[in-house]
């Protein structure tokens, strides 16, 4: 696609259909196949047969009782089932990109597109990447991404979960200057000085502090090791490398401390690095430059692509370029079954029967977003004789 700038606004939009959203109705077909609702006495024609994934986002499929008596007319019901936005992660959207061609800040850009589309984009994976680098100039600039590097989200080794040490933190205390995230290599956190903290190189090699919790007990170990050597060695011999909870413990922490003359101490603290995308989704893709991510002047913490190479830079986060946004287009998918049964389809309950199965079996395939209703079509003999409206092709309700 070709770009088109002008002064002011401009932008360019690219879509593409994740593969997923028809892969995963694809998978929910063949689970509801399987699944005991057509077994025994339904046997599940699929008259979809050939067509293959491409026309799974719209399906027939027809359930007619086993023992059919040839000739008679039995009352046939259409069950619509229109998914929505799909849970359990499973994406059922499009995703359009955007170039934005004017001059913002990382946090501008952010709101830009929030406003705009749906967020700063996400690169999943090299397709994208190339799709974005395609639609770009191809000039010596940079266009932000939705990726940064957020150096006050941290985890302790024992919890896992994600909280925020800042500079107002109550017991946490940052050394002068710190976290500073030197050279973009700076993610796990030692005591300097015994009561101040400091982020380190991982690697680096520092006595630790290890928490024992049969015994409540915390154990300075003077050899020394890097941080992840560490916290197996503890992992092994005690709990963990120690947390720092309250202000108590931090007390008792620096008691331990006292006289050991070490200048950095290893404890639990450390965090990913670049973990963060502007939309809250997860990728770990990265396409770095050369010599990147650096963390020049110890103020790069937001991502910039290199429009004339698609490879990644950190930057800081409030200089002006052009950024690349994405819109989320949900689609509503429905799937039309037909049911033919000896059985009383007039009947609610036997209608509310099968939905309820349906319905179990949607949830248990991460589906939650769907309205299930029934709507009587016409007999057998007409559905044969139009068969072909019955085959349908694929349809999707935006
Ligand atoms: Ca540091
Ligand atoms: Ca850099």
């Amino acid at each position: 696609m070709a770009w088109s700038g002008t002064a002011g606004f401009s932008h360019v939009s690219v879509k593409q259909r994740r593969l997923q959203s028809r892969m995963s109705l694809w998978n929910f077909i063949l689970a509801l196949r399987s699944s005991s609702l057509f077994s025994s006495d339904w046997t599940l024609a699929s008259r979809m047969q050939g067509r293959g994934v491409r026309c799974a986002r719209a399906l027939s499929l027809f359930l007619t009782p086993a023992r059919f008596p040839l000739g008679r007319r039995f009352p046939l019901f259409s069950l619509k089932i229109s998914l929505g936005q799909l849970g359990s992660g499973v994406k059922n959207f499009e995703l359009e990109y955007h170039f934005v061609s004017q001059l913002k800040t990382w946090t501008e850009a952010q709101s830009y597109c929030r406003e705009h589309f749906t967020d700063l984009v996400t690169i999943y994976n090299s397709n994208i990447n190339q799709l974005l680098f395609s639609m770009a100039p191809n000039v010596d600039d940079y266009a932000w991404i939705g990726l940064y590097n957020d150096r006050y989200s941290w985890k302790w080794s024992m919890e896992g979960k994600l909280f925020n040490v800042g500079s107002t933190h109550e017991f946490l205390i940052w050394a002068n200057g710190q976290p500073d995230c030197v050279n973009a290599n700076e993610y796990c956190v030692a005591l300097q000085g015994q009561t101040q903290m400091n982020d380190r190189p991982c690697g680096a090699s520092y006595p630790f502090l290890c928490y024992n919790a049969s015994s409540t007990s915390y154990i300075l170990v003077m050899e020394s090791r890097s941080w992840s050597a560490a916290q197996s060695y503890c992992r092994t011999y005690h709990t963990d490398l120690t947390s720092i909870r309250s202000k108590e413990e931090k007390s008792i922490i620096t008691l331990t401390l006292n006289g050991s003359g070490v200048q950095y101490v290893w404890i639990g603290l450390y965090r990913d690095p670049w973990a963060f995308w502007s939309d809250n989704t997860t990728s770990t893709l990265t396409n770095w430059k050369p010599y990147e991510p650096n963390n020049l002047y110890l103020d790069e913490y937001c991502v910039s692509f290199h429009l004339i190479s698609g490879k990644w830079s950190d930057g800081w986060c409030g200089s002006r370029v052009r950024f690349f946004c994405f819109t989320a287009v949900t689609k509503q998918t429905v799937v039309k079954m037909k049911l033919q049964s000896e059985a009383d389809m007039h009947s609610t309950e036997i209608q509310q029967q099968v939905s309820q199965q349906l319905s179990g079996l949607m949830l248990s395939e991460g589906l939650t977003d769907f309205r299930i209703r029934w709507r009587k079509v016409q007999s057998y003999r007409d559905d044969q004789s139009k068969k072909q409206d019955v085959d349908g092709g694929c349809k999707t309700e935006v």
